[in-house]
């Protein structure tokens, strides 16, 4: 039996820690020793060598050489924040678990995002899938979730697992590419794996170039199973719904901002969670009565196949809120310990053969990564009920137990601890009915690969197809072997015919030839992003502005516009060609939050550009500033200048596009109003814009240079 009671509460400590309030703030080596100087080490003569003796040197030293501790296999690059989950009612009628059962109840939660591929330096925006780990510290355990932004994976089955991550990792001879699956080892293995190609559509789509982690779905993937009190079962498929909407970045921005601002997407959480602007997600379910799972068309144990919503809605079960950024990355962010296999009852696993496997190796994992089988007791991984169990020593116990017994059955320590009985809360494994041969194989249930990679395609909108089609050519292009493009377009053959002959023009080669269209040519808008956008409410909330002005810029226009913008919750950046303050037509001072050198349009969702004779002169010769709203004209933003700033607009070369006049409504997202008495339609269509976050289908956009 555990016994929490950490050492330094007993009272000796508190004893010592009275005696030594006088030095409260002091400098102590970690055993407590105070002293006096460790900016320079010991030595024999104030020229001479260190002495052996230092233990204040070695002491900082030894523990800086251990500070790093092994990097996630996958998943390493990621960010954390604390939270909490709350019911929306009880759901009682399909789960027992605690934390689903009263809607007065928040269970704190832990979410860590991050990117698959890319090492822990790795750059946030590059084209990676992306991870969506929740933490639920319930009053039973924890429960974790440990997902993806993407409701289906690479394999069928975890042993394939270790294949697929040293194809995708840098090739083993030469480290390289350092953050990106556009290799000939990937598309080698990917080739000969026809599984995989539903997604790789998704991983070829926008959903791996997250806007925010704050816009972004997670899913659990596999199908798990609820159980509710009296033993009655059901699969289902877990989903989280950012209330912001999911939103992407385009991939030549996403480039840049590797550059501009590695850590663009770690950024745009902490500063978020910081504003008091929380991230906010509804966890929900699809549900499948047993019996009832035989009606698809594929096997809902199957990982790479997900149940469309359009057949099986999601039923919202509450809210998850992140409003809390982490104390310290080491301790919370990079020990958190996630693993599928912690469960609570009245949730329970099926024989998915990919989830099977995940069962063992994250604890493994864990138990390599940080070292010890004590990773439990780490203050993020720690349990917040309490804990009895008979797990005894090894390295780093932190717990000091005063019980002789350590084993069950046993009768010295009145036997406890004793197992829980089932209506007390215990996790009980559902007694699902197995039978079989042991076989290495697989059901012929799981032998259709392409059905869903189709539906996925034919539900894209035309600017997601061509980002799609472009993707697919970038990442082909970069493979040096041609039979491994050449089998690749095989395989984009089998999706549809016409998207493997988009994607065979990029890479000048022929296409393989038609196949008869499959009769299945369904779509499922909610698997769109831009169409799942339309079923959300419309909002600016949380939307980088950057306000481009210089000295002579008009005061009431930037103070009126920014003033309406930050009304509907944007956030804004007044960008200038230098530091410090801007003087306004009006006299008034402005002040500057970042100049065109240390800023980069890619970082911003729209850009305003006020008038004023002089601001706009001086912009209109500045290369950085033109190159700013050129850029942002090509990848798709909201734009919209007033007054004198108008003009800019073409001297940028923004010319051959349908530009709003007066403030008025505009296909193309750029608005401009050369009336600037009144600007309240100005305002009112530009926020509109804003809130469309791209103009995919503005054309003329590959005809700025940017
Ligand atoms: Fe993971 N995965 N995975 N994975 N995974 C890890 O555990 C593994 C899979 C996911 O923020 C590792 O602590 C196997 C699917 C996330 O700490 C490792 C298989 C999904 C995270 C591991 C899969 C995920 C991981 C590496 C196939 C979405 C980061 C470090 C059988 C549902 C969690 C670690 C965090 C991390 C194994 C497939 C999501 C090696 C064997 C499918 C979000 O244990």
């Amino acid at each position: 039996m555990s016994e929490k009671k950490p050492v330094n509460q007993d009272s000796k400590q508190k004893d010592l820690d009275k005696n030594r309030q006088d030095a409260e703030g002091y400098l102590t080596t970690s055993e407590g020793q105070l002293v006096n100087n460790t900016d320079d080490s010991l030595k024999a003569g104030r020229r001479g060598p260190s002495l052996m003796e230092d233990f204040m040197a070695h002491e900082k030293i030894a523990h800086l050489d251990r500070e790093r501790i092994p990097e996630r296999l996958v998943h390493a690059r990621g960010s954390g924040a604390h939270g909490y989950f709350q019911p929306y009612q009880s759901w009682q009628e399909i789960t027992k678990a605690k934390f689903l059962q009263t809607p007065e109840v928040k269970t704190p939660v832990f979410v860590r995002f991050s990117n698959v591929n890319g090492s822990k330096g790795a750059s946030d925006t590059l084209r990676d899938v992306r991870g969506f780990a929740i933490k639920f510290y319930t009053e039973e355990g924890n429960y974790d979730l440990v997902g993806n932004n993407i409701p289906v994976f690479f394999v069928q089955d975890w042993i394939k697992f270790a294949d697929l991550v040293h194809a995708l990792k840098p090739e083993p001879d030469r480290e390289m590419p350092g953050n990106s699956s556009a290799h000939d080892s990937f598309w080698d293995f990917i080739s000969l794996m026809p599984e995989s190609m539903h997604m790789v559509m998704w991983m070829l789509s926008d959903y791996t170039l997250p806007r925010s982690y704050r816009m972004m779905k997670g899913f659990a993937v596999h199908t798990f199973r609820f159980v509710n009190e009296e033993g009655k079962a059901r699969y289902v498929k877990l989903h989280v719904k950012p209330l912001l909407g999911v939103h992407s970045l385009d991939w030549d921005e996403a480039q840049k901002i590797a550059g501009k601002d590695p850590d663009f997407l770690r950024h745009d959480l902490w500063d978020a969670i910081g504003k008091g602007d929380y991230p906010e997600y509804e966890l929900g379910v699809q549900i499948v009565e047993e019996g009832e799972e035989s009606q698809f068309d594929f096997d809902i144990l199957d990982s790479t196949k997900l149940i469309p919503e359009e057949l099986v809605p999601i039923t919202p079960l509450g809210k998850i809120v992140l409003d809390r950024n982490p104390d310290n990355f080491f301790a919370e962010t990079e020990q958190v310990a996630f693993q599928p296999s912690n469960i609570v009852g009245g949730i329970d696993f099926t024989d998915d053969p990919l989830l099977q496997g995940r069962l063992f190796s994250y604890a493994d994992t864990q138990f390599h990564r940080l070292g010890s089988a004590n990773y439990t007791q780490l203050p993020i991984n720690r349990p917040v009920c309490p804990v009895h169990h008979n797990l005894q020593d090894g390295f780093m116990q932190t717990e000091v137990r005063t019980t002789k017994v350590n084993y069950s059955p046993n009768s010295l320590g009145g036997g406890c601890p004793f197992m829980t009985p089932e209506n007390l809360g215990g996790f009980v494994t559902y007694p699902s009915k197995v039978e079989g041969e042991k076989v290495r194989g697989r059901s012929p249930s799981f032998n259709e690969h392409f059905n869903q990679a189709r539906l996925f395609w034919n539900s894209l909108t035309p600017p997601e197809k061509e980002h799609l089609v472009k993707a697919a050519q970038f990442e082909l292009g970069k493979v040096f072997h041609d039979h491994i493009k050449v089998k690749m377009l095989e395989l984009f053959n089998e999706v549809d015919h016409d998207l493997a002959v988009m994607i065979a023009a990029g890479l000048g080669l022929t296409a393989p030839g038609a196949k008869e269209k499959p009769k299945n040519q369904e779509t499922s808008p909610s698997l769109s992003i831009i169409e799942f956008a339309r079923t959300m409410p419309k909002s600016i909330k949380t939307r980088m502005i950057a306000i481009l002005a210089a000295d002579g810029v008009k005061g009431i226009e930037l103070q009126g516009v920014k003033e309406a913008l930050e009304k509907e919750g944007a956030c804004i950046k007044i960008v200038a060609p230098h530091g410090g303050k801007i003087k306004a037509d009006n006299g008034e001072e402005i002040v500057v939050d970042m100049t065109f050198l240390t800023s980069a349009s890619v970082i911003f969702d729209a850009i305003y550009i006020p008038g004023g004779a002089n601001s706009v002169k001086m912009l209109q010769a500045n290369a950085e500033a033109l190159h700013f709203i050129m850029e942002a004209f090509k990848h798709c933003k909201a734009i919209g200048a007033t007054g004198e700033a108008v003009k800019l607009l073409e001297t940028a070369g923004i010319t051959g596009v349908d530009i709003s006049q007066n403030g008025l409504r505009s296909q193309s997202g750029v608005i401009s109003s050369q009336e600037t008495g009144d600007l309240s339609s100005f305002n009112q269509n530009f926020i509109d814009a804003i809130a469309e976050h791209r103009f995919w289908g503005r054309t003329f956009k590959t005809a700025v240079p940017a």
